[in-house]
């Protein structure tokens, strides 16, 4: 049996041109990023999940982080609004997936903006970064929307850190991954911590039972979680890091786990 519907956008021929704030521009190879995100999406396969794509925006450069428009939490899938004026275009693919995936859908309302990619889900608390692209007003208004639904939201203020989930993520059992010495995030928020020394090592997305999508960029951590007793399910996305992406916004699940 599956885990799910998980949400995928192919990259735009124009991904080079993606918003960079952190890094440096560098060339990006159009091919090798279709051919990693098509191995990404059948890492997901291969892990449980029936992919369903986002219609391609060819037209916005970024759009293949398909995570940062939409939250699903609890049932609902919450369209965001993306603090980057830039990005808000992408809205309406994403919004006719979760239409056709037959998803109840709410909206965030300007003046509030927020990134999916600020949103981090452990257990029934929501961990929402903000002082980046997530505005006060648009926790504000998720807050609203899950207020019914048995979950707890937490605004977490952010260093110099493009997301939340750029900072940290969570194991299955909810133990964060943080990078040694980094400081972007205020840990204490946090119950367990565990630091790694990888940059990318802090991201992963746990995709049911041990398995733990990690990023071929964190050999070492991916080694740690394999002696935790986890199953670590490695992608290359090295084109998508050039654009400061990270394996958590390529996808969006559509379930709670
Ligand atoms: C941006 O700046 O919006 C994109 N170049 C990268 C977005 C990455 N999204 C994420 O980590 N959730």
């Amino acid at each position: 049996m599956g885990y799910g519907t998980a949400l995928v956008r192919p990259p735009s021929s124009r991904l080079a041109e993606g918003l960079l704030t952190y890094l440096e521009r560098v060339p990006v190879e159009a091919g090798l990023a279709r051919s990693q995100h098509a191995d990404y999406r059948q890492a997901l396969a291969d892990s449980g999940w029936s992919v369903e794509e986002v219609a391609a925006a060819d037209d916005h450069p970024d759009s293949v982080f398909v995570e940062d428009t939409v939250v699903y939490c609890a049932g609902l899938a919450v369209l965001t609004r993306p603090g980057a004026p830039q990005r808000r275009g992408e809205l309406a693919g994403t919004e006719r997936a979760i239409t056709n995936a037959g998803v109840p859908l709410a909206r965030i309302e300007a003046p509030g903006t927020l990134d999916g990619g600020d949103v981090l889900q452990i257990g029934s608390t929501v961990y929402v970064g903000i002082g980046g692209r997530t505005s006060a007003e648009g926790i504000r208004q998720l807050g609203g929307y899950l207020a019914d639904r048995e979950r707890t939201v937490v605004p977490v203020r952010l260093g110099p850190v493009l997301h939340l989930k750029s900072a940290i993520t969570a194991l299955p059992d909810g133990t964060v991954l943080a990078e040694r010495g980094a400081n972007l995030v205020d840990q204490s928020a946090f119950g367990s911590v565990r630091e790694v020394d990888e940059s990318a090592g802090c991201h992963v997305v746990p995709l049911g039972g041990d398995q733990v999508l990690i990023a071929a960029s964190a050999p070492r951590t991916a080694e740690l979680l394999a002696s935790l007793g986890l199953d670590p399910v490695v992608v290359e996305i090295s084109e998508f890091e050039k654009l400061e992406g990270c394996v958590t916004c390529l996808n969006v699940l559509l379930s709670d786990r």
